[in-house]
């Protein structure tokens, strides 16, 4: 097995939606061949905004099933939960030491989200890059496949990692971002300049990994379109044309410049049906693999149990180390 490692996470913040798969989970599938993959749920991640605490675990369980339901292998990958392996928290925590508050302060991503809870704003969301440096950084990856909003807290990372080399000795290895062109920001139904998000209230700006066919057909026959006449790729004022042409390019496998033949001159009639039976036939096999999965919460439980002590042996030796190098008194 290769030596190069990949990691990637997915917060259990509601249904896993077809952002989330095109953008991240699809090509974490495609990477295990050649990498070590660490892949993991990021519940830590789910409690620094609004959330239900009824429906954490559950949604917990139901985005691990996801992804073993879309592809990867548990017995070649190591598949866990966050909060399992402690040694996160306590590397986020020394790194929390080295990481400057001007720059957590300009993060895209706290502004915008601060912005909305405004008093309810928590220490959590603040540090939440820092976290997500440590998820990384613990297991020592080559890559981190995300989708472009990441691209920021991979910075970041970067930046971390550096800083730690440069200041501490090497622990750290530097990883990379691999943003796929294709699918790395899938943007809503209802609103083609916003992304797909699990956390929008509107059920219908999103098509869910797990949606039935008449759910996609209903979602796809209200998804905003525009008056122009012809279907075309890459122009800025239709975003939701861009993004119904890229969702089918995908959701088909055909390349982008067939599909731009193909539906060139299609109205939205004869174009919205094509497109939700394309989405019906790429999401079924996940689906029924999904049920399947979740028939036995036993043998789900026995492989996050068995990915926790994986993840967890490597994880506490990355702590181990850059707390080494920090100087502080190992443990006897
Ligand atoms: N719309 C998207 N297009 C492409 N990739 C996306 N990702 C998220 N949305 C899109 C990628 O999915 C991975 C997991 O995301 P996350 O669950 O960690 O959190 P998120 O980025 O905040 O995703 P959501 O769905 O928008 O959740 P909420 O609404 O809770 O904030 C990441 O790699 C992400 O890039």
């Amino acid at each position: 097995m290769s030596n190069k490692r990949v990691v990637s996470g997915i917060r259990p913040t509601g249904n896993v939606h077809l952002g989330n798969y095109l953008g991240a989970i699809r090509n974490s599938v495609a990477l295990q061949d050649a990498h070590q993959g660490f892949f993991f749920i990021a519940d830590l991640h789910a409690v620094t905004e609004e959330y239900d605490a009824k429906l954490l675990a559950e949604h917990t369980c139901a985005t691990a099933a996801i992804y073993l339901a879309s592809g990867i292998d548990a017995t070649r990958s190591t598949l866990f939960v966050q909060s399992h392996v402690p040694a996160h928290c306590g590397l986020a925590r020394v790194l929390g030491s080295i990481a400057p508050f001007g720059l957590l302060s300009r993060m895209v991503q706290f502004k915008d989200k601060s912005e909305r809870q405004g008093a309810k704003t928590c220490l959590g969301l603040f540090d939440y890059p820092v976290l997500m440096a440590a998820d990384i950084l613990a297991y020592k990856p080559e890559l981190v496949p995300v989708g472009s909003d990441q691209k920021q807290h991979l910075e970041l990372t970067q930046q971390l990692a550096n800083r730690f080399n440069k200041r501490f000795g090497p622990v750290f290895v530097v990883p990379k971002p691999l943003i796929m062109q294709d699918g790395a920001r899938i943007m809503s139904l209802s609103d083609g300049n916003s992304k797909m998000s699990k956390s929008e209230p509107n059920d219908r700006s999103r098509i869910n990994l797990l949606d039935g066919a008449d759910a996609v057909k209903a979602k796809v026959h209200f998804a905003k379109t525009d008056l122009i006449k012809g279907l075309e790729f890459g122009n800025r004022d239709r975003p939701e044309v861009n993004n119904l042409l890229t969702i089918y390019q995908l959701a088909s496998g055909k390349s982008r410049e067939h599909v731009a033949t193909e539906c060139g001159d299609m109205g939205y009639g004869k174009f919205k049906p094509l497109l939700t039976d394309a989405l019906v036939s790429y999401l079924e096999p996940i689906q029924t693999r999904f049920a399947r999965i979740m028939g036995d919460r036993a043998e789900l439980d026995a492989i996050l149990k068995q990915g926790a002590e994986r993840a967890g042996v490597i994880a506490e030796e990355t702590l181990k180390q850059a707390m080494s190098a920090m100087g502080f008194a190992g443990r006897t």
